[in-house]
């Protein structure tokens, strides 16, 4: 006998109800059972769009993005409130705190949503998942809905399946049944754009979607993207969690006062950037295997230079000696420099170097 797939992962995504009109409803209370809608200065006669609307409010056909005014003719007795960004963004640190005592595997997508890999975790899906509500409810004394599946794309569906306050698990066998009847803009990277194009090809369900040949896909909409549909449409997401923002490089530059044409002036100010550079590098922990140099000549046309090191460095003189060997690659001759600026990538992570005591 076979054992169950050693790969198989266990996705939680959590997305709060109604966030920002959640957030109002619990600092005043009076506003419960009546309709919501928050957005731009609160004042429905301005321009702005609908940030969210609370459930009642959406009885009328109030959505996020829809003009406020539209919302208010549509509802002209709701309640109308600013945004109040600051607010929703302590209690979404509260709720992140909460998902991070659960696992620190989490992916932070957003004010009211996460993910988390909850698949080395012992307890079982619906465990973890009445641990979290009952947590978030316990800081904020607001409702989540949850999903549970074996990747992201599916958790995310799986968490708007049951709104509010619900837990949906979704297993790879639910994918025909389930996943299949849905409308195919349900499917995360699928726009308005997209959806047009396969209501041409009368695809308008996932199912649809699925029914079509790779090939026709990656002919109709290039191969990453055509490859990225029929994947989608079978619930096939291997996209791994981010855990954390890393930075691809650090940069500085620097335009002339007066276009510059001295070659003495020019070193130096490469040599200012580049010790800038290096103290945000270091700074943040990190060492680089590229550095490149970037030129802007008086007419705007603009060439960079790079140089990349087999080990990565952190150590200014060393980047220093990059910065200028991309110099000397640079035709000044009689030209005249707009700008200038130093870059250094493919950062690695440097253990913490610590001070000396
Ligand atoms: P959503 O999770 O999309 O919406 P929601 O939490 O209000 O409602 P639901 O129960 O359906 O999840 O977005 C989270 C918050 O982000 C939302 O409360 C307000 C804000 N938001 C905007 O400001 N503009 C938008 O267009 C959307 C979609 C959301
Ligand atoms: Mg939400």
């Amino acid at each position: 006998m076979t054992s169950p797939n050693p790969s198989r992962r266990r996705i939680l995504h959590v997305d709060m109800d109604a966030f920002f009109a959640a957030v109002e409803e619990k600092r005043n209370p009076s506003l419960k059972g009546k309709p919501v809608v928050i957005g731009g200065s609160g004042d429905p006669s301005q321009r702005g769009v609908v940030s969210t609307a609370n459930y009642e409010a959406r009885k009328y056909g109030i959505y996020s993005s829809l003009p406020l005014r539209t919302a208010y003719k549509l509802c002209p007795r709701a309640i109308f409130l600013p945004v109040d960004y600051e607010a929703y963004a302590s209690v979404s640190r509260r709720i992140k705190a909460v998902l991070l005592n659960v696992t620190p595997v989490m992916e932070d997508v957003g004010i009211d949503e996460a993910y988390l890999d909850i698949t080395d975790q012992a307890d079982s899906d619906e465990e973890i998942a009445r641990k979290i509500k009952a947590g978030i409810f316990e800081q904020t004394g607001l409702t989540c809905s949850i999903g549970i599946a074996p990747n992201k794309l599916l958790a995310k569906i799986a968490s708007d399946m049951e709104k509010p306050d619900g837990l949906t698990i979704f297993r790879e066998e639910d994918i025909e049944r389930r996943l299949w009847p849905m409308a195919i803009r349900k499917l995360y990277g699928i726009g308005p754009k997209t959806e047009e194009h396969l209501k041409a090809m009368e695809v308008d369900t996932v199912g649809k979607l699925a029914a079509l040949p790779r090939e026709a896909l990656v002919q109709r909409f290039g191969s990453s993207y055509g490859n990225y549909l029929y994947e989608a449409a079978r619930g096939i997401d291997e996209s791994p969690l981010v855990t954390r923002w890393e930075p691809k490089s650090f940069s500085r530059e620097t335009t002339f006062q007066v276009d510059e044409k001295d070659w003495q002036s020019i070193a130096r100010t490469v040599a200012e950037l580049t010790r800038e550079v290096v103290s945000d590098l270091v700074g943040k922990g990190y060492a680089a295997r590229n550095v490149s140099l970037k030129i802007r000549y008086s007419d705007f046309r603009t060439i960079t230079r790079a140089c990349s090191t087999a080990t990565a460095v952190m150590e200014e003189e060393e980047i220093r000696r990059l910065a200028f060997s991309c110099l000397k690659r640079v035709d000044l001759k009689g030209r005249k420099i707009r700008l200038v600026g130093v870059r250094v990538g493919s950062l690695e992570k440097i253990a913490k170097i610590s001070s000396p005591v």
